[in-house]
């Protein structure tokens, strides 16, 4: 049995610089990235695995690399001290560069712009296979280029998008390409949401082991994985302590004053759930309402006043923004009754709310020559239902909008 620690999109050296405003919220995120890999490499260490992969992306970008790569040569010495080797792919933010100004320690290696099989030392007959790119784009599918498995055990290092479409830059492939190489594990990078798109033969993304962004939400971290020949066992390890979210808010009855109370209570809440770790929240409005006219300066100043006493150098709860996907203050059950242009469509939305069929044929209606839309509807794991429910409402808003325009005027 092979053990081992699967992670990827460490996006070490990251800037934030989105959030400039807060120096020491930005430093506490760029110091979170090298604190996250000594706790991939503990966690290693503790568990006695045979190896560490990484996916690609361990640095966010090669320039000013000095710091991050004397810091990540110290942590893989840790490992090099408990004869625990790394495999590193580079990926579309740290494509292989010629020569590294503080090479890594000897139990380390880096995949090549070649497909490389290595055997995994103290097994007889498991090998590791991996490819590193070579530039910021990899438009070519690069599963191609693996052998079949050669081993008991074969494990592939990839960075790159798993989909039913071939196209993109970040070596576009299919489950099935992947699926008939036969080996036990394919250890992904780039997606950074944690995602099993297959359990064995295993086909996981690790995820990035803390969130980057507003929309990258919820639990971060990596995989530790157990490998036989015929088996896979793999567990999740939540690793960030600094966590994203996003909270939603219903604006109905509420006004500015019923709003500031409200997002303070959230964020009162966020601190007693999450307790010695950071948290990062935007909070959603959402809903029918008179807030719906609130404007973003207001918006802007609950947020700063409510984000003043924010200490982020130890536990937190930071107030990122507060964005409206709110809905016109109307009564859609009256409107409903008009013998109008207006009470006809809302009734006619209505209706296709319910009907699958009819929304198929709605569907294939907008996408006749939309490349756009034929793009979004291919990707995977899209919820239908809350598509055409989210459409409907902004169809719904929309028409409200434009009808008390002309009422107004
Ligand atoms: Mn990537």
């Amino acid at each position: 049995m092979i053990k081992f620690i699967h992670c990827a999109d460490i996006h070490i050296n990251r800037p934030f610089l989105r959030l400039k405003a807060n120096e020491s919220l930005r430093q506490k995120l760029i110091e979170s990235s090298y604190s996250i890999l000594d706790n991939i490499i503990l966690l290693a260490i503790s568990k006695k695995v045979n190896l560490v992969i990484i996916a690609g992306d361990l640095l966010d970008t090669l320039e000013h690399t000095v710091k991050a790569e004397l810091r990540c040569r110290k942590a893989f010495e840790k490992l090099n001290e408990h004869d625990i080797p790394v495999y590193i792919i580079g990926g579309n933010h740290d494509p292989i560069k010629e020569e590294k100004v503080y090479p890594y320690p000897e139990n380390v290696h880096v995949f090549s712009k070649n497909v490389e099989s290595i055997p995994i030392t103290g097994f007889k007959d498991a090998y590791i296979h991996g490819i590193s790119y070579p530039t910021e784009s990899v438009p070519k599918n690069l599963v191609k280029e693996f052998p079949m498995a050669k081993g008991d055990i074969d494990i592939g290092v990839l960075h790159c998008e798993v989909g039913r479409k071939l196209s993109g830059d970040y070596s576009p492939c299919t489950k099935d390409d992947l699926l008939s190489k036969n080996y036990q594990y394919w250890a992904l990078g780039h997606i950074h949401k944690p995602t099993e798109l297959s359990d064995f033969p295993a086909i996981v993304y690790s995820g990035s082991p803390m969130g980057k962004t507003p929309n990258e939400t919820g639990k971060r971290g990596c995989y530790y994985v157990e490998v036989t020949s015929s088996r896979v066992k793999k567990e999740f390890i939540p690793l960030a302590d600094v966590i994203w979210l996003q909270q939603k808010i219903d604006i109905q009855g509420l006004d500015y004053r019923g709003l500031m109370l409200s997002v303070k209570e959230t964020l009162e809440n966020l601190k007693r759930e999450y307790n010695e770790k950071g948290v990062i929240v935007r909070v959603i409005l959402t809903g029918r309402g008179y807030l719906h006219n609130i404007d973003k300066d207001d918006l802007k100043g609950i947020t700063e006043e409510l984000r003043s006493k924010v200490d982020c150098s130890h536990d937190f709860v930071w107030l990122e923004s507060i964005q409206k996907e709110t809905l016109h203050d109307v009564n859609l059950q009256s409107l409903k009754q008009q013998q109008s242009f207006l009470g006809d469509f809302l009734n006619y939305c209505s209706e296709v709310e319910k009907d699958s069929k009819l929304q198929r044929e709605i569907l294939d209606e907008l996408s006749r020559g939309n490349a756009k839309l034929v793009n979004f509807l291919d990707k995977q794991q899209i919820d239908m239902d809350v598509v055409f429910k989210q459409g409907l409402q902004k169809a719904v808003d929309l028409v409200v909008e434009k009808v008390d325009y002309y009422e107004d005027n």
